[in-house]
């Protein structure tokens, strides 16, 4: 049996979400084509017979963090660096130029001193194609793979090689399937229910919105067997934000909502009731850790 820690790092919007999704076989990280979705490392298992593979899904390093809320992000995947992890992998979008932000992410991975993949993400998609400004990193990786996260292309030889890098199991796992469902997730369900609001959000918001926004999920109480209440806030910093996150008649909210209930109902197989409410706090940024 292998156990590992591997750091899935990458510039915003490659598809880091996307894969870990797929992968696990059902969302435990939310994903959008907005940069910047993700915003804390979420840790996900992935079992099979030869061992666990312990991913951490890290929020893409942003290439001009000049907002609080960019620099805090940056920071959580630095942090996650620090973290005792086994192998890397640098996920890279062959759809877009090698920039400066590219350059910044490609800078971090080089000083980390542990076995490198690189994964060459949307091999879907073949216009444009950037696909030589990649490859080109070829010689400073251990391994390199094409695949497509959206769509579960070659991703089999890529567990293969990365189970390779991983140590045999010592002693007692960090952990316990017996205890737990998988996939095991870092967060709890207040957390992940306000990370699913926030993806409806960014899916419907337009332009800096999403960025003005955080979801706090309050309460989550059983009412009967089959119906679950849940009260989530979304905060914004301005006033004219909330305007345009209530809607024209409360429209956009109901179908943030809309959208939010019917994917846990699906998920569960049981009724929600989301009670939601926009709230103005120009200094929730302050406050996040
Ligand atoms: N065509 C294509 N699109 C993909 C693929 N993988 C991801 N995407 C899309 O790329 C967008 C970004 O995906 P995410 O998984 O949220 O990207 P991320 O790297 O986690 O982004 P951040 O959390 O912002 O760092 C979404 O719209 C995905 O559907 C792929 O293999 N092919
Ligand atoms: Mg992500």
């Amino acid at each position: 049996m292998k156990e590992g820690t591997v750091l899935i790092i990458g510039r915003p919007n490659v598809g880091k979400s996307t894969f870990l999704n797929n992968l696990i076989g059902q969302k435990v990280a939310i994903t959008s084509p907005k940069p910047q979705t993700t915003r804390f490392p979420i840790r996900a298992v992935y079992k099979d017979q030869r061992g666990n593979i312990i991913f951490v899904d890290t929020p893409g390093v942003f290439g001009k963090a000049e907002d609080l809320l960019s620099r805090q992000i940056n920071k959580k995947t630095l942090e996650s660096i620090q973290e005792d992890i086994d192998l890397v992998l640098y996920m890279v979008d062959h759809t877009r130029r090698r920039d400066f932000e590219e350059a910044k992410v490609l800078g971090i991975v080089r000083k980390i001193e542990k076995p490198k993949i690189l994964v060459i993400n949307k091999i879907d998609k073949t216009t444009p194609s950037y696909l030589a400004q990649y490859k080109f990193l070829e010689k400073e990786f251990d391994r390199v793979h094409m695949i497509s996260a959206l769509k579960g292309k070659h991703i089999k030889p890529l567990i293969d090689d990365i189970f390779k890098f991983l140590p045999e199991k010592k002693g007692e796992s960090e952990v316990d399937f017996h205890e737990k469902p998988t996939p095991i997730l870092n967060i709890d369900s207040k957390t992940y229910v306000a990370e699913l609001i926030r993806e409806k959000l960014f899916l419907l918001t337009r332009d800096e919105v999403p960025y003005t926004v955080n979801v706090e999920v309050e309460e989550i109480t059983p009412r009967s067997e089959n119906l679950t209440y849940v009260k989530a806030k979304i905060i914004t910093t301005a006033d004219r934000y909330k305007k345009m996150l209530i809607g024209k008649g409360g429209k956009m909210i109901k179908e943030i909502g809309r959208l939010a209930r019917k994917e846990l109902e699906l998920m569960s197989n049981k009724k929600f009731y989301l009670d939601l409410e926009v709230i103005t706090d120009p200094h929730w940024q302050e406050r996040i850790e």
